[in-house]
């Protein structure tokens, strides 16, 4: 039977973790997979998320089915850190799920339940995985451009132009913060005219929220949300908590709707769940039960805060670096979160693999956590080099 299958392509930028991993040169830069590291280059578990888990080994009595919406106390607790004080109330429906990408493809799937015909607009580049997951709910995508490699800025006429071509009913899949891969955020001013548009059109916004608090801080990370929901009946987010809690592999985020109205929130919850049980069923505990510990005691909400904003502090302190050692750099300083792109072809990312032990994927991305006060001068040199 498989006989008739064709060999798919690697995740182009998981494939980076193996290759890294077996390049015996000590001097061996990872600048691949966006996960956090510290300037030792270590991932570690969050120290909230320590005594959370420890707390859970502890008093968990039973690991008994929670049903489709998983660990609903996760999900509450969340809501603050994401509305703020605009909470939608009674419109806000939604559930844990596997990771933001667990959000990300029943979003989708509701919107191809909900709207068949549906185009969901998507600004180039974008997160590789963004594509293939529209692709699967069989939805007709339109790009645009997002990001232009020269100026290392938003394209934002090109941004505008596209949205006003969208019509009723169709999709704006944007990047709410740490744009990923580029670094390249709307600022407010600019989310509030995009806001206008999505409005003024009649355009769903499905937002993909995956480092709440690794750009400019838990607040401003959200403010595109905030700013999208004062102009617009419905929305969707897509939300990860792999980034900003540490977890990774335990695969923890949520999907949050907004409706017209609590009638509108009701059914389409109904309709998620049921997209839900088709595909995972429940989503996995550990993760969500865990960031609902830290989020519903005040002690360790405070602790992860902190540690969240020595994280985010690291990041901006290394983009400054790059730009105080090159000014080639300096357009990296206004970016947000763990990575940028630089305008590197796959011929010249492959020399920094082979010659510098520089290790990025293919489009040129950079984890900016990947870089240390020991190893930025080199990296600046090998970049140089290869240009
Ligand atoms: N959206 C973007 C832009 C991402 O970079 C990621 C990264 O993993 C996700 C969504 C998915 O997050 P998760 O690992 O929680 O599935
Ligand atoms: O872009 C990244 O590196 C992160 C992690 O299939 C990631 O978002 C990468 C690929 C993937 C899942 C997560």
């Amino acid at each position: 039977i498989f006989d008739a299958l064709a060999q798919q392509p690697a995740d182009p930028l998981l494939s980076v973790i193996g290759a890294f991993r077996s390049d015996p040169r000590p001097e061996k830069i990872d600048l691949g997979v966006g996960v956090f590291r510290t300037e030792s280059g270590d991932t570690p578990v969050f120290r909230a998320m320590k005594a959370a888990e420890r707390r859970l080994l502890e008093t968990q009595a039973t690991k008994a089915y929670l049903g489709p919406e998983g660990d609903i106390g996760f999900f509450e607790a969340l809501r603050p850190v994401l509305f703020g004080a605009a909470d939608p109330r009674e419109r806000v429906f939604g559930l844990q799920t596997p990771g933001g990408t667990g959000a990300l493809r029943l979003a989708a799937e509701l919107v191809a339940l909900a709207r068949p015909g549906a185009r969901v607009f998507v600004g180039t580049p974008t997160w590789p995985n963004h594509p293939p997951i529209l692709k699967k709910t069989g939805l007709e995508q339109v790009s645009y451009r997002h990001f232009d490699p020269e100026t290392q800025a938003v394209c934002f006429d090109e941004v505008l132009a596209a949205l006003e071509t969208a019509g009723a009913g169709d999709v704006a899949l944007l990047q709410v913060c740490c744009h990923n891969p580029t670094g390249a955020d709307f600022a407010r001013d600019q989310w509030k005219e995009i806001a206008r548009i999505l409005g003024r059109r009649g355009v769903l916004p499905l937002l993909d929220l995956a480092y709440q608090g690794l750009g400019e801080g838990l607040d401003a990370d959200a403010a595109g949300v905030r700013i999208v929901l004062e102009q617009v009946p419905a929305a969707l987010i897509a939300y990860s908590c792999d980034k900003n809690f540490g977890l990774y592999r335990e695969r923890t985020g949520a999907l949050f709707g907004v409706a017209a109205n609590g009638e509108g929130a009701r059914v389409a919850h109904s309709n998620v769940l049921a997209i839900a049980r088709a595909a995972w069923s429940m989503p996995p505990d550990h993760g969500a039960a865990a960031a609902r510990v830290i989020l519903e005691d005040p002690a360790l909400a405070a602790d992860w805060r902190a540690e969240l904003a020595s994280m985010r502090d690291r990041i901006v302190s290394m983009r400054e670096l790059l730009g105080t050692i090159d000014p080639a750099f300096a357009p990296l300083t206004r970016q947000h979160g763990m990575f940028s792109t630089l305008p590197l072809s796959p011929e010249q990312v492959l020399r920094l693999r082979e010659e510098f032990a520089v290790y990025m994927p293919n489009s040129g991305r950079i984890n900016v956590a990947g870089l240390t006060r020991a190893n930025v001068e080199p990296f600046v040199r090998a970049v140089k080099s290869v240009m």
